[in-house]
């Protein structure tokens, strides 16, 4: 067997249900393989694979591998500890170690070369394989990491491939053929209510719904409108929780209601680029647009008087779009809007009300939402 085959049986036997990746060059054959073998999702971003793992794994332990290239760590590491460490997620991360075996591309140094002094100084749990002869090791980091629910790095020297006798495989070319349109007029009123009052108008329809929420006073305004099992408040992983919601989305029947915010959702744009090319139907994304950074103290974003969300998310190929300035026009843009990936964005003044923490810790919050999710 080739060492690329026997990657393959090892993700196998540990039962690995998705591949999430950004290629390398080095990997490029086990990538090819992984589509034949896997559901395979490429990413534009590693960072957005800690998030949709992490949806996954809450609805139902799902499991997940990460296939990037060593800079992908430095890409990944506020979500990996903010979110993956902090709720306990096994993330497995298989990762072509650039920098330190024959490497041509002096960029690649860098993070090559520091990698393992960031897995210590993270507290995440690594191991090196050098050698094919050594990839058996995959397999005992593969049930560490399930076990003890942690992300693990798998560092994959380039030697390891060296002498592979896999040929250079082919990827299938569909047509880019197409037509990009779009027809997109709106004017934009002064928002009235504020981001508490709209989840006020909506606690009725938020009620016995899956609602994951972004940080900060989302969640906390969410957590005294209408606490439940089924919400998951994010607490740290800026920019995540869209991801989470997709990751969720993929391996539920029901309807996930995603809270984002503009802030959140223009620290990482591409995650609708992801949303939009996995296209979960029971996927609704609410992007509260405040203009600010509220829970920081309200500072402007480029949404208060540049960017329209709406029109970002049409970009990405979000076709089914809304937007809203009451909670009754959330609900008519959810019932109209056919079927998801679902974005209505809701326009509200920049303000934060004041409401106590939510008084549980991320694992708490975890656990009482996957029970949840374990007994319907
Ligand atoms: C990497 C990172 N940078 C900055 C922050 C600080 N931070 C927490 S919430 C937030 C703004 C959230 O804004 P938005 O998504 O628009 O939600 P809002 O609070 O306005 O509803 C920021 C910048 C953070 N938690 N993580």
């Amino acid at each position: 067997m080739t060492p690329e085959e026997q990657v393959i049986e090892i993700l196998k036997k540990n039962q690995i249900e998705y591949i999430f990746s950004v290629p390398c060059a080095k990997i490029r054959n086990l990538l090819i393989l992984c589509t034949q073998n896997f559901k395979h999702i490429p990413l534009t971003r590693e960072e957005e694979a800690i998030g949709v793992i992490t949806g996954a794994y809450l609805a139902g332990s799902h499991r997940s591998a990460l296939l990037m290239q060593s800079g992908g760590l430095g890409n990944s590491i506020n979500a990996l500890l903010s979110l993956a460490v902090l709720h306990k997620i096994p993330i497995p991360m298989l990762i072509s170690w650039r920098g330190i075996y024959k490497e041509k591309i002096i960029a690649q140094y860098a993070m090559g070369q520091h990698i393992t002094r960031l897995f210590e100084a993270s507290d995440i749990p690594y191991i090196e394989i050098h050698n094919e002869e050594n990839l058996s090791e995959l397999d005992s980091a593969l049930q560490q990491s399930f076990e003890h629910e942690t992300p693990y790095g798998i560092l994959l020297s380039p030697k390891v491939w060296e002498n592979s006798k896999l040929q250079p495989l082919e990827i299938k070319y569909p047509s880019r053929e197409r037509v990009s349109e779009i027809h997109f007029v709106k004017g934009l009123k002064k928002p009235t209510l504020t981001r508490f009052e709209i989840l006020q108008g909506l606690q009725s329809f938020l009620t016995g719904k899956i609602v994951i929420s972004n940080l900060g006073f989302p969640s906390k305004e969410l957590y005294a409108v209408c606490d439940q099992a089924s919400n998951f408040y994010m607490t740290g992983s800026f920019g995540m929780v869209s991801l989470i919601g997709l990751g969720f989305a993929m391996n539920v029947p029901d309807e996930v209601i995603v809270i984002d915010g503009d802030g959140s959702i223009l620290t990482n744009p591409n995650a609708l680029c992801t949303i939009s090319q996995v296209r979960p139907k029971n996927l609704t994304i609410l992007a509260i647009d405040n203009g600010t950074h509220g829970s920081t103290g309200n500072q402007l974003t480029p949404a208060y008087s540049q960017i329209d969300l709406e029109l970002i998310a049409r970009s990405f190929g979000i076709q089914q779009t809304g937007n809203a300035y009451t909670s009754e026009e959330v609900i008519k843009a959810y019932k109209t809007l056919e079927i998801g990936p679902k974005f209505i964005q809701v326009y509200t003044k920049p303000f934060n009300t004041a409401v106590e923490p939510i008084p549980m810790t991320p694992l708490q919050i975890k656990k009482r939402f996957m029970e949840f999710i374990q007994k319907t």
